[in-house]
């Protein structure tokens, strides 16, 4: 079998997305999600002016040859840009492979090993009544698990939550420029303890809850969250610091039983080193299109396994079905499995992207149709195009730029 056609598809059905389909000589075709939030276009350069005229010819069946020639091969490893149109390529080629074996991918992974993958979705609030009406509705919608962000006194714009749809998921501002939030971590310091008081006290202490920092806080800022958390048990504390100095988690996870989940902007299995090593975090949560593919992240989670820690794979809204259905896949198959990120799309989405994967009861299985379960009406993606948006940037009071 040969590779006779890649080609990038970029769709805007509410958002960007950019799938990669390859079509081989003897029809099969394969989907790859390479949708970098913000900057899109990048990787349909890289995919389309770098990496398409390198595949024509190749054998699909060669994945990890494909993979490591194209990681290796460029001279310049690593970054966002590069893996996510790695990883496109990477699960273009299982769900070929897959689609050939006439099986569903997780049964080339090893197969089940669970009955179906239990998910957490978003629940969002200007204030904590908004919030609690929001962990309401994502209750009612089945979820096992939910993350709690809320809106800051004093704060105009908090990321996430200012701007919601009744999905819970941000409005998107599609615009040329990046919105400006602002930011006060001392705020949110002495806010964050009072959300957790107020869902547990409403909700009980058996609802798993988790809370996202967006890497907005130092190491004892983080350390000083994660102890004040202690009390309300949360599930975890998700990117609490910037997340290229791993060693500031040393602190963190010295001073907290709080459970720690990083990994979201890693792309390769080296910005995990420190952490997966020194037993400093407790879910590694990197998505398989900004990691590099199926490939990759199975050997991570494989990695991640003998040091106790367990997967937590990305699922916002900015990653495809295409990546979703991946990650889906690999959520049933590997052993240390801990919970999936599932924010679900638009309707309009899913018509774009009918896929095979289902969301009932809280938890999310691939299905059983060949490959990875995903096709792509192209015209219907054609209908909607590139529309410009970025993430926003957020300022402290005094203007400075703060981190993410
Ligand atoms: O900010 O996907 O855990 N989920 C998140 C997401 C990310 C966006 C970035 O594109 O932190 O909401
Ligand atoms: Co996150």
């Amino acid at each position: 079998m040969k590779i006779v056609d890649a080609k990038v598809v970029v769709t805007s059905p509410g958002r960007n997305f950019v799938t990669l389909k390859l079509t081989t000589d003897e029809g099969l075709t394969g989907l790859g999600d390479a949708t970098l939030n913000g900057r899109e276009l990048a990787v349909v350069s890289y995919l389309t002016d770098h990496v398409a005229p390198l595949l024509i010819g190749l054998d699909p069946h060669r994945i990890e040859d494909t993979w490591q020639s194209l990681y290796r091969g460029a001279y310049w490893r690593r970054g966002p840009v590069t893996m996510a149109a790695i990883a496109a390529v990477d699960v273009a080629l299982w769900d070929i492979k897959a689609k050939a074996a006439g099986l569903p991918l997780y049964q080339l992974l090893g197969g089940a090993s669970r009955e179906r993958v239990g998910t957490y979705g978003h629940a969002n609030g200007r204030d904590i009544p908004e919030l609690l009406d929001s962990v309401r509705a994502r209750l009612a919608e089945g979820y096992p698990a939910v993350r709690i962000q809320s809106g800051i006194p004093g704060l105009k714009a908090v990321y996430g939550v200012s701007d919601t749809d009744e999905t819970g998921a941000p409005v998107l501002h599609q615009q040329a420029r990046p919105l400006v939030e602002d930011w006060d971590t001392a705020a949110y310091l002495r806010h964050v303890p009072t959300v957790f008081e107020a869902v547990r006290a409403e909700f009980g202490a058996e609802l798993p809850l988790l809370h996202d920092s967006h890497h907005r806080l130092t190491p004892v800022q983080a350390a000083r969250l994660g102890k004040d958390l202690e009390p309300y048990r949360p599930f975890w504390l998700e990117d609490c610091t910037p997340a290229e100095n791993q060693e500031a988690l040393r602190l963190v996870r010295r001073s907290t039983t709080t459970p720690l989940a990083v990994g979201e902007v890693f792309n390769t299995v080296y910005d995990y080193q420190t952490l997966v090593t020194e037993q400093l975090i407790d879910y590694v949560r990197s998505a398989v299109t900004h990691f590099g593919g199926v490939t990759p992240l199975r050997k991570l989670f494989d990695f991640a396994a003998q040091y106790q820690i367990k997967s937590a794979i990305h699922g916002p809204e900015d990653i495809s079905p295409v990546g979703m259905a991946a990650a889906v896949h690999l959520d049933l198959a590997v052993h240390n499995f801990g919970i999936q990120e599932y924010s679900g799309h638009t309707p309009l989405t899913d018509e774009v992207f009918r896929h095979a994967y289902t969301f009932s009861d809280g938890h999310l299985h691939p299905g059983e149709a060949p490959g990875i379960g995903v096709e792509l009406d192209e015209e219907l993606a054609a209908a909607h195009p590139y529309a410009a948006a970025y993430l926003p940037v957020n300022r402290l009071h005094d203007g400075t730029v703060h981190d993410w």
